[in-house]
């Protein structure tokens, strides 16, 4: 080969790596770290003692298994009516990079309505526990799609510090009573959790693939000059 030729493959090669750099997409694209639709049971979300009016529901749900709360079955001493996320939805979020949990949630029936609450989420850890001041219940939409956006302003600081917490959260409940009420009590539902993430591609992995290339290329410059050596002459 050429001086010539070497240098034309070299700037081929330089060409496909920067096409594969300027080929990947910056934008931060949204995954999913955990979910779960309830349609074979519980998923690992379990309630207190305190609170057997939760319960795991087969059929109802959008669609199928849910989340179920009934207030008319009678709690103990230390109810938060809520049901408690497992270890995947756990751990250090600033670093997961977590936007939002979403979820949605079914009023059966309010029951006698006393005084009305919110829909609440909260999350705790080491560095403290936050409440997410979601909107107030509206019973008139089946299966309400809510957002709790990852933003300090969205939520309210029971104890700790909003950046602390985000690194190690070790739990997260979704509230599932919303009213205070007398008999008849409220039914509700929860389904379709889940935590979402932005993933913004590691450069590295373009300039791996360009890396790649060269070594292609130079493997075929080594495999042309040894084919060249064994020519007798
Ligand atoms: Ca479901």
């Amino acid at each position: 080969m050429t001086p010539t030729a070497r240098v034309l493959t070299t700037g081929w090669i330089s060409g496909l790596a920067l096409f594969a750099m300027a080929a990947t997409p910056a934008a931060a694209t949204t995954i999913t770290i955990a979910s779960s639709d309830f349609d074979d049971g519980s998923q690992g979300w379990t309630r207190l003692a305190a609170d057997p009016g939760i319960s795991w529901q087969s059929a109802g749900g959008n669609p199928g298994g849910y989340m179920r709360y009934d207030n008319n079955v009678p709690y103990g001493a230390g109810s938060t009516t809520s049901i408690y996320a497992p270890p995947a939805y756990l751990g250090n979020w600033s670093a997961l990079g977590v936007t939002d949990l979403s979820y949605e949630a079914n009023i059966f029936t309010t029951g006698s309505v006393a005084s009305i609450g919110d829909y609440t989420v909260v999350i705790s850890g080491p560095g403290g526990a936050f409440r997410w001041l979601g909107p107030a219940p509206n019973p008139s939409v089946s299966w309400l799609p809510l957002e709790a956006t990852l933003v300090e302003s969205a939520w309210a600081a029971m104890s700790g510090d909003w950046g602390a917490l985000l690194e190690d959260v070790t739990e997260l409940r979704i509230e599932m009573a919303y009213y205070t009420n007398y008999t008849p009590f409220e039914i509700t539902g929860i389904d379709n959790v889940r935590l979402n993430a932005s993933a913004v591609p590691e450069p590295a992995c373009s300039t791996l693939l360009g890396v790649g290339f060269a070594v292609l290329g130079l493997g075929g410059l080594l495999g042309r000059r040894r084919s060249r050596a064994r020519r007798p002459g």
